[in-house]
């Protein structure tokens, strides 16, 4: 009863909102939020407004029609009130109990443009999907972390057992290579792409190897990649996290490869350690260095957690 009440929602507003939002020839289906416990919940972040309404279906409505940036909605069916948002919401913060309140978020039926958008089509499994970062390009297939914080992460990087090689020369960063189910590296142009924007956090997951093994995370509420004109210049900016701050010393920097050095060393870093990275005059960061090296400073470096000696035994790099 549940599903196709569900699939009646996506039916119905689909149409209604295509006839109300005329000319943008786009439709809308609702997507109860799943990732995260919302359910019995209510929460303050990003509220717009809050009105009396006993249908859902009246509440994604208002939603849809306010104009005023509305994206998600807070709907109590035994309260009688919906709530709008401006941001779909991933954290749970300043919520509170509430019984009969659900969550839904409003997802485009466009083509997908990143996991964030998969997650909100209703595919909550981490694995593989084709997402399209821009209107021109073809699908590119990409592995979306669906359980990380709500999920919804594209990942770009991800090194977990040294099956591949990172050690490679400009064109390889540019386009990309790997295997998106062990290690692979996404493309510079594609995450261009994706950071061009606006409003992109980046996340970036850590094991540091034993005893004892131990993870550990850094968030920047910033980040973008500039074109390759600009070298796909690294921009960073509002840490959280228990990894330590170490890339912001990378911010502003460009990217570099064994055959393209763009660093302030008058050496190349990239060939001193061994893979491509947004180097400076080198690195308290290398997430790209040799895999599990015991040499100084050549392994897969967070300077806060490694020092120059241990390197990191996964790592995950992901946008959202
Ligand atoms: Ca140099």
């Amino acid at each position: 009863m549940k599903v196709s009440s569900e699939i009646f929602y996506c039916l119905i507003i689909g149409l209604i909102s295509t006839f109300f939002m005329g000319s943008a020839l786009e439709s809308y289906f609702w997507e109860r939020f799943g990732s995260l416990s919302l359910k019995n919940k209510i929460c303050r972040n990003h509220l717009l407004w809050t009105v009396n309404q006993t249908r859902a279906s009246q509440c994604f409505l208002k939603c849809l029609k306010g104009g005023d940036g509305c994206q998600a909605v807070f709907h109590n069916g035994l309260a009688s009130t919906c709530q709008g948002h401006s941001l779909v919401l991933t954290q749970l913060d300043d919520c509170k109990d509430e019984v009969g309140s659900n969550y839904y978020q409003k997802c485009s039926s466009k083509r997908k443009k990143n996991c964030q958008e998969i997650l909100c089509s209703g595919q909550h499994a981490t694995g593989i999907y084709t997402i399209y970062p821009d209107d021109v390009s073809n699908g590119v297939s990409v592995r979306c972390d669906m359980d990380t914080d709500g999920g919804g992460w594209t990942v770009f990087q991800r090194r977990v057992d040294g099956s591949v090689t990172f050690n490679r020369l400009w064109t390889d960063y540019k386009s990309g290579f790997g295997n998106k189910n062990t290690e692979y590296w996404l493309g510079l142009d594609n995450m261009h792409k994706l950071t061009s924007q606006g409003n992109v956090t980046l996340r970036i997951d850590l094991i540091v190897p034993g005893p004892p093994q131990r993870s550990a995370y850094a968030v920047y509420s910033k980040f973008t990649v500039g074109n390759e004109s600009s070298k796909y210049i690294l921009t960073v900016d509002g840490y959280s996290g228990n990894a330590g701050n170490d890339l912001y010393q990378h911010n502003g920097k460009k990217f570099s490869t064994t055959d393209n050095d763009n660093d302030e060393l008058a050496l190349n870093c990239a060939v001193e350690w061994h893979g491509g990275f947004w180097f400076k005059n080198c690195h308290p960061v290398n997430l790209n260095g040799l895999y599990v090296s015991a040499g100084i400073w050549t392994g897969i470096i967070w300077k806060n957690l490694s020092g120059p000696y241990v390197s990191m035994t996964y790592t995950e790099m992901k946008l959202r």
